[in-house]
Formats: structure tokens, sequence, C-alpha cells
């Protein structure tokens, strides 16, 4: 793809006032948000608490993903498979390019080059966006390594293109929304044999910001099932131990499931350090030495503000102290934020996410609202997250939110088993994605939402990868929402989880004792010194007759891909 000819295209198509190309510099973002303060799309919050800090309120109908509108437009249907929405690639891009034609007049298009990746790894990958949402420009500048590096480096490096508009065109002297957006006709769109996206209508979070789900996801996935790596939805985080032994771990669970908390764990047990790499998505490939090395292909976090405080992740409240940006969380009367479960009572004035005054018992902060920082920010980024080459990965773990059957953890015995783990993954719904917040869904790897391809062939593929001469890491399914008969959490979960990375140690070390049970291995005991009143036999039995129904629901579930659903699974669910 020739970047001059298609930007030409797409300014001919888009029909922008003015196209800016982004540097990625400090005073960029500042005057770009400043623009935005000025004409209402932004709230510059109070420079002495949150210094170089913005609050951006969104449309109520544009408040998260919406899996709806997103399309895997592969040549074959059967190539995107029965998880994801498909429509012939000609007639898409024939609605595409009505909905677009002249989708900016009076706006500006951005142009976005970024990289996922630290420039200079081999594994990282070039894109361009072009955007008329001044937003989603702030928010890749945290999300993303963007400006006049990337645009040196993309003569030599070929790009995914991707072009996005919040799809309200703006007559002459007509006055802007502060978020403009048009929910009748959004689409996210992805050509996986052309790399490319095209999303309209939404400029909230993964369906504005195209590095992050569609790029280094949905696109990414394509790329690494044919040229044999992993692109997936996992942090990334390293950990040591008292005793100085450090360990990377890579873990899936779905979105605002705790990942962002997870990857930045405070231990609770002493002389434990985490040190993180990343809270969303790993490239893993095999290194020379046959072990899995990861890199974080994004540059920041997009976390979910409401239950983020000072017991849960002290770290992120530490790198949210300046240079953040805020989605729809509530406002204070001094000008700083606040959300739910932030640790603090809601002071007297709260503003809410709607922009007017909060009431008791509806929602201050929007249950998706989000935080935007840099990785740099984070007091504990680990000294190997920009390295080139990545961190060897040691466990991969599949955690879900589930409040009943599922074990606080268990190991495979093997890769296969541990594919099935990850396969069997299933989680009660959350607000990051429109529908019912609750209802348990089935999603494989936490790759429901982002695969850019064939489930059944995403399998195939993970199996694939654990042939050969390898360091295969260890994997583990892991549940800290399991509940109790009245409904209360079992598990005490975040800075506590570092005891079931402890025994997850013991067992990388060839220690760590093990009991059988179908659904996997089990500790025979964790390190619960200091805590009281832990049920670890009710955390970590396993009912015979739910987990049968579980594997029969699992079972069904495998029908729907047919005979791409890989043979080997089918043998390791009758096992
Ligand atoms: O896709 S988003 O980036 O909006 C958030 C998520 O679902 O993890
Ligand atoms: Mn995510």
């Amino acid at each position: 793809m020739n970047l001059q000819k298609w930007l030409a295209e797409m300014q001919a198509l888009c029909k922008p006032d003015r196209i800016y190309i982004c540097d990625g510099s400090d005073e960029e973002y500042h005057r770009i948000a400043e623009e935005m303060v000025k004409c209402g799309a932004l709230i510059a919050l109070n420079p002495t608490l949150r210094p170089r800090s913005y609050l951006a309120r969104s449309n109520p109908e544009d408040v998260a993903r919406t899996e709806k509108d997103t399309f895997i437009c592969s040549q074959q249907q059967e190539d995107a498979g029965p998880t994801n929405n498909w429509e012939e690639p000609g007639l898409m891009l024939q609605r595409l390019k009505k909905l677009f034609d002249g989708c900016m007049r009076g706006r500006t298009m951005y142009v976005v080059p970024y990289c996922m990746g630290p420039l200079t790894s081999p594994f990282s990958y070039f894109a361009v966006q072009l955007t008329d949402s001044p937003y989603a420009v702030l928010n890749m500048r945290w999300m993303t390594r963007m400006g006049s590096e990337v645009l040196a480096l993309l003569k030599d490096h070929s790009f995914s293109p991707g072009v996005h508009s919040v799809g309200v065109p703006l007559s002459p002297g007509e006055k802007d929304s502060s978020w403009p957006c048009n929910p009748q006709n959004r689409l996210i769109v992805h050509f996986p044999e052309e790399r490319s996206v095209w999303s309209f209508g939404s400029g909230y979070g993964g369906n504005a910001l195209l590095g992050k789900k569609c790029l280094a996801l949905r696109i990414a996935s394509v790329i690494a099932r044919d040229e044999g790596w992993f692109a997936e939805h996992m942090l990334i985080t390293g950990i040591t131990s008292p005793e100085g032994k450090k360990h990377y771990i890579a873990a899936a669970f779905p979105s605002a499931c705790g990942k962002t908390n997870f990857a930045m764990l405070a231990p609770t047990l002493p002389g434990w350090k985490v040190e993180c790499v990343g809270d969303d998505i790993a490239w893993m490939h095999w290194g020379a030495d046959g072990r899995l090395w990861a890199i974080n292909p994004e540059a920041g976090f997009f976390g979910v503000a409401p239950g983020t405080s000072e017991r849960t992740n002290p770290n992120m409240l530490r790198a949210l102290a300046s240079d953040a940006l805020f989605t729809n969380v509530a406002l204070t009367p001094d000008g700083d934020v606040w959300w739910e479960g932030i640790g603090t009572p809601p002071p007297q004035g709260l503003i809410s996410w709607l922009g007017v005054p909060w009431q008791p018992g509806t929602p201050a902060a929007h249950p998706n609202s989000r935080f935007t920082v840099s990785l740099k920010r984070s007091p504990i980024c680990d000294p190997a997250a920009e390295s080139p080459t990545g961190v060897p990965i040691s466990a991969i773990l599949f955690g879900g939110r589930r409040a009943h059957v599922v074990p606080l953890v268990t190991e495979a015995h093997s890769w296969r088993q541990g594919v099935l783990m990850g396969a069997m993954l299933s989680s009660e719904r959350t607000a990051a994605a429109e529908g019912l917040v609750g209802e348990i869904r089935r999603d494989p790897f936490a790759m429901l939402p982002f695969c850019g391809y064939n489930m059944g062939d995403y399998f195939a593929h993970w199996l694939r990868m654990g042939q050969g001469e390898k360091k295969l890491p260890r994997i583990y399914s892991v549940n800290w929402f399991r509940k109790n008969s009245e409904g209360q959490f079992l598990w005490p979960g975040f800075g506590d989880n570092i005891r079931v990375i402890k025994w997850i140690f013991e067992r990388l070390e060839g220690r760590g004792e093990s009991m059988e049970s179908s659904a996997g291995c089990l500790p025979k005991d964790l390190d619960l010194s200091g805590l009281q009143g832990i049920d670890l036999k009710a955390l970590l039995s396993v009912d015979q007759k739910a987990w049968e129904h579980e594997v029969e629901e699992m079972k069904r579930y495998a029908e729907r891909f047919k005979d791409r659903f890989p043979q080997e699974l089918q043998s390791e669910l009758s096992l």
C-alpha cells in the first residue's frame, strides 16, 4: 500500500476541510486538547490536583465497543467463522464508501502514523489511522508510539491502513456537539486479507482506537496464524519471588475482569515484586531458545475506572496522578475525578458522567468509564517493557468471572489440556461490551470478540504451535470470582492473588504439591498466612456433576465450529 496514494484516495472520499499530520509531540497533545476544551468537547481538570489531565463525556449512546456492528470481511465466509459477523467484502466496501463519502466535511482529517510495539522490534507492526476525532488522536498518543518518528520509518515498512470517522459531517457554520457520533450507522469493519480497517459512527474505545482491538488483535491474529505466532488478549507481568527468581506470566481474561489490576498487582505476601509489561494485549513469538517471547504492542493503559482504588490497584492510582485522560467518570466540584469504588465517599456537588448533578442511587461514573494513561507513568513498569525481543513467558493463565463451578486455580497436565482450558473459558458478562450484564457467555481464550478468523482454526493454531522442540509455558485456569451460597466472594483477590502465583512459581520450579481432579491439577495447599476465614476447600472443590455439565456445554458449543473444531480437542473433551 502506497501511503500518498491511499491518503489522496481517502481525502477524495471523506472530503475533510483540512488535513493534519500528527507529530506525536507533547506540544501537539496539549494544543489539540486545549482546542477541544475551548469548544466544550473536553474538560481540563484542576491542574493542582491532577496536572495536565482531561475529562471527556461521551454521548450516552456511545459508551462501549459494539460487537453487533463489528465485521470480519474475509473473502470466504467460513474464514470469519461462526463467531464473527461477515459480509461479502465487495458489498461491504460499497456500503462503506457510501457512508464515508463526504463524512469528514467541516472537519479535520488527522493522519496518525503509529507503531504497535517498540520501534526497533522485529515483531512490531506499522499502521496509519486517519480520523476526524481529535479525542481518538489524544488516546492514540498514549496507547501507541505515534508521530514523526514513525512516519519516517514508514518509508521502509509495509503498514496497515485504517480509516475512522465519527460519521457526522458539519455544514458551514454548524455547531458541533461535544461527542459527535452516529449510532444508527455504526460499523467497525476488518478486511483481514488487506490488513485494513474501516470504522464509522463511534468515537469510543476499541471502536475508535484502531491500534487496539482492531489491529493488535483482529488483524494481528490473522497475521499470526499465517506467520506462526500469537496475537492474544493477554496481560504480561513480571514476578520476582523473595529468593530473587523472576518469571513472566501472560494471562487472558475477558474485558473488565480485572486484567489491569492483576497486571499491576501489589502483593500482600512479603518479599514478592510485580512489574508490569502490559495489561491487555500480548504478541508472542517462539525464540531460538525454544521459549515463548512476548511483547506488549501497546504503549499505554485504557483501563476501566470504577473499582480502581488504593486497595485494588494502588500503582494505577499513582500512574493516574497526572497526564491522564478520563472518559465518562464523575467530576468533583474542585475539578477532579471520582468513580464508584475509588475508596472515598462521593463528595457534595458531584457531577455525574452525564454532566448533571449526581443523584444517589444512579451511577456517577459509567460502569465502562475509562482512563487512558501512558505505560511509562506506571511506578512498576517492567525494565524490559521496551525490549525489542520481549520477555520470556513461563506460564499462561486463563481466567473468567464465574460465581460457581470453576476452581480458584488448576494446572493443565499438557499443552493440549491447556488449549482446552483456553477454549472452555467462559465468563459473566461485564459492561465492557453491550449486552446483559451477569449472563454467562463462552469466551474462548477471552478472544471471542477479537479473533479475526474462524475460531475453530484458531484452536487448531494453538495446538499446532505446541508441537516440536519447544520449552512450552505451563498453562493454568484461574477464577478469582467464586462465591459461596450466600453470594459472597470466597477469595479476596487483588493483592492476595500473589498466593496463587506463589503456588504456580513452585510448580514451575518443580515443587508445589498438587492433587488430581477432572478440571486439572489442584494445589494441595496455598500460603494463606495473614488471611482469616478462607474456605480453601470450597475454592478448590470440583463438583463432579457441575463439571460434567460444563463439559457437555462445551461439547455443544464446539458443534458450532463443525469440522473446523480440532479432533484433538474433541478427544480431550471426551477424556
Ligand atoms: O475494546 S476496548 O478497548 O474498548 C475495551 C475492552 O473491551 O477491553
Ligand atoms: Mn481488553
